[in-house]
């Protein structure tokens, strides 16, 4: 494959800018722009080592590091020179042009990390799990990436892959001698498949807590006018940022917010307080209120400390039943009756009660901790191949009694092939070109 050299680091002015060459030729194209004291040539670089030394490209100079990764133990399985420049944005074009003029080609997006994946560096699960390590905003986000980065999510799916292979490929070769194998290997087929139904259950079921960690948790904060909604936003954001007034209706549309919460992001969204109004664009802010509400993961319904619900209030909560709705009385500073109803008292003004909530919310979507020692499946495209995995495994299973073992491995294959989308083993060209094309170039 011919090589390849991309800007690896952001584009902007930084410290450090890195220009990053991979291929057969890596050494060579990286001779013509990096130069060093300390070696007659390149190619006598010793891997892992920084070189420091000049790189020269149509005239422009810059003083810089150079290192040498030698293949087959690098990023990509191919040799790797990298030079580690100043962070101007002009100087990293000037050596990347340099490297072209060398010989290199400039690398299409993710085209190292692809180039990983086709020498079997990485499955591509573990090449998503570095687009979303690189993507990741919360810590929850940074962990599950991790653990699919570092092959947790694909030495599982390889497991299963190996399993039904075996299976199939037993009953497979019964087919020949069907007197002497057949019903022995669809005995041992049909313990196989069940085993497996239950492991990809086990794995299903983490997609819902998978989605919180890659999505965040959609919170609408809901109440009538003047309750403190917005007083609530700032309180959780600690920033000053929806305006709060005592003129009923003065938040009109909605606001979102994102902070971080039990290491799980919270999209928070203040809403215009629900009441009949006959001004028009509160109108249509209220009706906005209305299905955020009823979109929203989990809904805070404010309302005030010590005083009962009035008519408005029961009708909004009439209308959030389907939602996860968590009861929050507001303004408990404020001197009041006795009030033990269930729910979170807060202060949005001093700020007591906030981290109560916060937990509060985690607490109302995840049932205890997330627990980070398992695989937690949070990209979709690898819960919508389980599935089906999963699907053509439950119809075999449900097959044993009476199919003939063509059908059952009609099913067994389908799953085997779902599978292997996953870790890349069946996966096709389009998938993977979809899947590299969201990673940044020279990654
Ligand atoms: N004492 C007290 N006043 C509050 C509290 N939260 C909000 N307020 C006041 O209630 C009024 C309405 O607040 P705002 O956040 O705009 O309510 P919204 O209409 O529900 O968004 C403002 O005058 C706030 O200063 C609180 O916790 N304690
Ligand atoms: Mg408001």
């Amino acid at each position: 494959m011919q090589t390849i050299a991309a800007i690896s680091t952001p584009v902007g002015a930084g410290a450090i800018g890195i220009v990053r060459i991979s291929g057969d030729d890596a050494l060579k194209v990286a001779e013509k722009v990096f130069y060093t004291s300390k070696l007659k040539s390149l190619s006598d670089a010793v891997p892992n080592m920084m070189y420091y030394g000049t790189a020269v490209a149509d005239g422009i100079s810059d003083k810089c590091l150079g290192v040498y990764f030698k293949a087959p133990k690098t990023y990509t399985g191919e040799d790797i020179f990298e030079i580690h420049c100043h962070g101007g944005i002009r100087i990293v074009q000037e050596i990347l042009k340099g490297c072209i003029e060398a010989g290199a080609r400039a690398a299409d997006k993710g085209e190292f990390t692809k180039r990983a994946f086709l020498n079997g560096k990485l499955a591509l699960s573990d090449a998503e799990g570095v687009i979303s390590m690189i993507n990741a905003e919360s810590e929850a986000q940074l962990k599950a990436s991790y653990r699919s980065m570092t092959g947790e999510l694909s030495r599982s799916i390889y497991a299963f892959e190996e399993k039904l292979l075996d299976a199939i490929a037993t009953m497979e070769a019964s087919l020949d001698y069907p007197e002497e194998m057949e019903e022995e290997s669809r005995r041992v087929a049909e313990d196989t498949v069940n085993a497996l139904c239950k492991e990809l259950a086990k794995l299903l079921s983490t997609a819902k807590t998978g989605s919180y960690v890659k999505q965040g948790i959609d919170v609408a904060i809901v109440g009538i006018a003047n309750v403190g909604k917005s007083s609530t936003l700032n309180a959780l954001t600690g920033k000053d940022r929806a305006i709060v007034t005592e003129i009923a209706g003065t938040t009109r549309d909605s606001l979102e917010e994102r902070i971080e919460a039990e290491g799980l992001l919270l999209n928070i969204i203040d809403t215009a307080g629900i009441r009949e109004t006959d001004d028009k664009v509160e109108k249509l802010g209220v009706d906005r209120s209305r299905d955020i509400a009823g979109r929203s993961d989990v809904v805070l319904f404010i309302t005030e400390a010590g005083r009962e619900l009035n008519k408005e209030e029961k009708e909004i909560l009439d209308s959030l039943k389907n939602a996860k709705v968590l009861y929050v009385f507001n303004k408990d500073d404020k001197p009041h009756a006795k009030d033990d109803r269930k729910g979170i008292f807060i202060s949005a003004k001093t700020g007591e009660g906030i981290d109560k909530l916060k937990r509060a919310i985690v607490d109302c979507v995840i049932d205890g901790n997330i627990d980070f020692s398992g695989n937690i499946v949070t990209d979709s495209r690898h819960y919508d191949a389980l599935k089906r995995a999963y699907n053509s495994l439950i119809q075999a299973k449900n097959s044993f009694a009476d199919a003939p073992t063509e059908c059952l491995l009609v099913d067994m294959r389908d799953a085997y092939s779902a599978l292997g989308e996953i870790t890349g083993n069946t996966a096709d060209e389009s998938i993977i070109n979809a899947i590299f094309s969201k990673f940044c170039l020279g990654k």
